[in-house]
């Protein structure tokens, strides 16, 4: 008897233990990431801007393709507004593994790759046709390749767009005008050293903290494309706007680099294919945004100032010898090559 429940428990060890390798083998193919309600991998997808911005409209194509696509076997919950943090945060969690994609801008990349920081040279891209196909050429390409030292892969580019000034204080036309003014950056020290440059007093800040620093006065003013100056009703809280056009702003789909590696050949194709189809879309939503939303946010009562050529031309001289000092910091062979591949855009 004492025998019989002897083999008993030892088959019962036996058949548990076999059950527990299963599950680990299935969790570690999944990047240890499987819902509780089925066998569906699934991305938990983040974004600092609002469910109106034509970036969520794009997180929400993506979704459709890769669901679609990949007959439900992954899923994609969609996180607006910072739910899930803001872009340094997002980018932390993707590299640790909880989190799957967020899409943030380049600045606060370049704190992970410093070479993203070339995308922050003030006046760098002329338009956004040329912004394209830089970013989609090698050079662009070979860039996003270089955030896998970071457990991180960069599926695609998607458009922020040329960031304008707006504040509380005074309509800025000219060098003088900027003299004093508190303004919100991202959090990017190019950004920083460049508006210091130009006179102003700069502050780094998450987007998440933004609109309540604008409302309380902590800072004057703040830079954006005017798509985000509207939907997240910045306009509430600054009167003056300007279209300084001083950066063109690339957003990176970046997705977490253990969660990749666990996906098969198939589904990481998909999910390539799915973040460069959804940034076109984006990118189209993107631009008409930008046009209509700059007579919008006049409508809603600020007062528009156009910033000549003549005044363009000292703001880009007094950042030049910051553009000068960031060059080796950034590699100067990043810097040489996306100026070329700008040159040969245009010809
Ligand atoms: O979802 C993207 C935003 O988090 C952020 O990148 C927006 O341009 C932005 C900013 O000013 O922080």
């Amino acid at each position: 008897m004492k025998k019989l429940a002897m083999v008993l428990s030892t088959i019962l060890l036996i058949a548990m233990l076999a059950a527990c390798g299963n599950s680990n083998e299935k969790a570690s193919s999944n990047g240890g990431n499987e819902s509780a309600s089925g066998d569906a991998k699934v991305i938990k997808a983040g974004i600092g801007l609002n469910e109106d911005h034509p970036q969520y409209k794009g997180l929400l194509k993506f979704k459709e393709i890769v669901e679609e696509k990949t007959d439900g076997a992954i899923k994609v919950e969609t996180y607006h507004s910072g739910q899930l943090g803001d872009d340094r945060s997002m980018t932390e969690a993707l590299q640790l593994g909880t989190q799957e994609v967020t899409i943030p801008s380049t600045a606060p990349l370049a704190n992970f790759v410093p070479d993203f920081s070339v995308y922050d040279i003030p006046f760098l891209f002329p338009n956004e046709e040329v912004a394209d196909t830089v970013l989609d050429s090698d050079v662009g390409q070979d860039l996003l390749k270089k955030l896998e030292s970071q457990n991180l892969v960069g599926l695609s580019y998607w458009e922020n767009g040329f960031r304008d000034l707006t504040n509380s204080e005074h309509p800025v036309a000219t060098m003088d005008d900027f003299d004093g003014l508190k303004i919100r950056t991202m959090e990017n020290d190019l950004h920083l050293d460049a508006f210091s440059a130009l006179g102003a007093n700069p502050t780094p800040m998450a987007f998440t903290e933004l609109f309540t620093a604008l409302q309380q006065g902590t800072v004057d003013g703040q830079e954006n494309p005017y798509a985000t100056i509207y939907l997240q009703k910045f306009y509430e809280v600054q009167d003056y706007v300007s279209n300084t056009h001083h950066i063109y702003s690339p957003f990176v789909f970046l997705m977490s680099k253990s969660f990749y590696d666990g996906l098969s050949e198939d589904q990481q194709k998909i999910v390539k294919d799915a973040a460069v189809e959804a940034g076109k879309y984006e990118r189209k939503l993107n631009r008409e945004a930008n046009e209509k939303y700059l007579q919008s946010l006049q409508d809603e009562g600020m007062e528009y100032t156009e910033i000549t050529p003549e005044a363009r031309e000292e703001m880009v001289k007094a950042v030049a010898p910051v553009i000068d000092e960031y060059k080796s910091q950034i590699g100067e062979e990043t810097v040489d090559k996306v100026y070329k591949a700008i040159e040969d855009a245009q010809k």
